[in-house]
């Protein structure tokens, strides 16, 4: 019978199939752990780097790839020190220049002056990022503007997979793998094969993609690069009738609208205040924020952009803390309640859900007790992986946190109360019997 079953299933039409509950798509462990990264960085390094460029068209001789004080560890210090936790290297962009010594192309590192040719900057770059305890994974570009074989598309195929194969196979795991869909219009890509191939070697990784790029991958693009996600940030997706647990990542440039280096261009780098409404805007709505690391033409990121980005790194530690996990284990309809025996100061709350279970929180309020009554200072839909919101200062001893409408039991990580002057950081104590009233 059950066999029976599985086998017609397998030939109904999507259309037929008995209906996907949202509340009932659950994310993979990889899925889990990643959302539990928060904060990546996308490296764009290239002849387009010496060619004040953001688009090559395949034709840039090799020869211009010549930095010569290239330091790897100093990107990756310098990520960290923002609180980033992966590395996302473009081994490949559009212009079809590879920085590894791919056994597929003369168009690469190999016909280039730096390190004479012996050079692999995938691998500097892995070996950085493992060193220093990041996560590593890689771009390579569908759109290829130097390949002949483009014009081909089975030959493109073969020629991509055996590219995807060198780098899934040589550099240890990757964490993610970007499909970026950029002048791809009207070229038909074998993708299912591209999937199976990273998948034989890296089970594990996970792929990003535009919706309407990709019909299946495990991550989403938000959809912009100016750095938000939606206030309602659900993680299960529709994409042509199929639900797939999908979480937003937020891609956007360290330097306004510049991917790679470009000279005189210090008026493009993001200020602070800019940056920390970007981490508000994603991080703080339950999406992955991933900002572009473009190093210069010595190879090294720019004093000013490292400057920024420990500065960036150092303020989110000083107002949240260095420990962004958030272990509280609470689940119950009543409201989740932080009772101080001091008044607390406080601007912002943090809340956190947790995932495993499906993303369930629809509704929330948070409310204060003032006198014997309680009040409204934030309310809101959706909780994901983490929602940050921030009002104006509240003095109180009582908080809490109201879950009205919820699709199933809300599972609550983090609960905690957060000051701009990085003073307060009252939560829901730990352990297995949190305060409930
Ligand atoms: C886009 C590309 O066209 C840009 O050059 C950059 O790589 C960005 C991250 O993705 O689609």
């Amino acid at each position: 019978m059950e066999l029976f079953r599985f086998v017609l299933l397998g030939v109904l039409p999507a259309t037929l199939l008995p209906a996907q509950s949202f509340f009932d798509v659950k994310p993979s462990p990889q899925q889990v752990a990643w959302q539990d990264l928060e904060i990546g960085v996308l490296i764009h390094f290239g002849p387009n780097t010496f060619m004040d460029r953001e688009w090559g068209d395949g034709a840039a001789d090799p020869r211009v790839f010549n930095p010569t004080q290239l330091d790897a560890a100093q990107w990756v210090a310098a990520a960290k020190s923002a609180g980033a936790r992966y590395v996302v290297l473009v081994a490949k962009h559009h212009d079809g220049f590879c920085l590894w010594p791919s056994e597929e192309t003369a168009y690469s590192v190999k016909a280039s002056p730096w390190r004479a040719g012996h050079g692999d900057l995938v691998r500097e770059v892995a070996d950085a990022a493992h060193r220093q305890g990041l996560r590593f994974g890689i771009y390579l570009s569908p759109w290829d503007r130097h390949e002949p074989r483009y014009k081909n598309n089975a030959g493109y195929d073969d020629y991509y997979r055996r590219q995807l194969t060198e780098l899934v196979t040589r550099y240890g795991e990757l964490t993610e793998f970007w499909l970026d869909g950029a002048g791809s219009e009207g070229h038909v890509y074998d993708f299912d094969s591209y999937v199976r191939t990273l998948r034989t070697y890296q089970p594990n990784t996970l792929i990003f993609a535009d919706v309407g790029f990709l019909k299946y991958a495990d991550i989403r693009w938000v959809g912009n690069e100016s750095g938000f996600a939606p206030e309602d940030n659900w993680n299960v997706v529709d994409r042509l009738g199929y639900l797939r647990w999908r979480p937003a990542e937020a891609d956007t440039p360290l330097r306004t609208d510049h991917w790679f280096w470009h000279p005189n261009d210090d008026k493009s780098l993001k200020p602070l205040s800019r940056l920390l409404e970007t981490y508000h805007k994603t991080v703080g709505r339950g999406a992955q924020l991933v900002l572009g690391l473009a190093p210069d033409k010595r190879g090294l990121l720019p004093e000013s952009d490292v400057a920024r980005l420990k500065e960036f790194g150092d303020e989110i530690r000083r107002i949240y803390g260095e420990d962004g996990d958030g272990q509280g284990d609470w689940s119950s309809s009543a409201p989740l309640e932080i009772t101080a025996s001091e008044p607390m100061t406080f601007d912002r709350v943090v809340m956190m859900e947790r995932l495993s279970g499906g993303q369930r929180v629809q509704r929330y309020a948070v409310e204060a007790l003032d006198g014997h009554v309680w009040k409204g200072i934030s309310a809101g839909t959706t909780i994901g992986h983490k929602k940050i919101d921030t009002f104006a200062r509240t003095t109180a001893t009582r908080v809490r946190l109201r879950i009205m409408e919820a699709s199933g039991p809300p599972q609550i990580r983090r609960f905690r109360l957060c000051d701009v002057t990085g003073t307060s950081g009252t939560e829901v104590p730990r352990g297995p019997k949190p305060a409930l009233h």
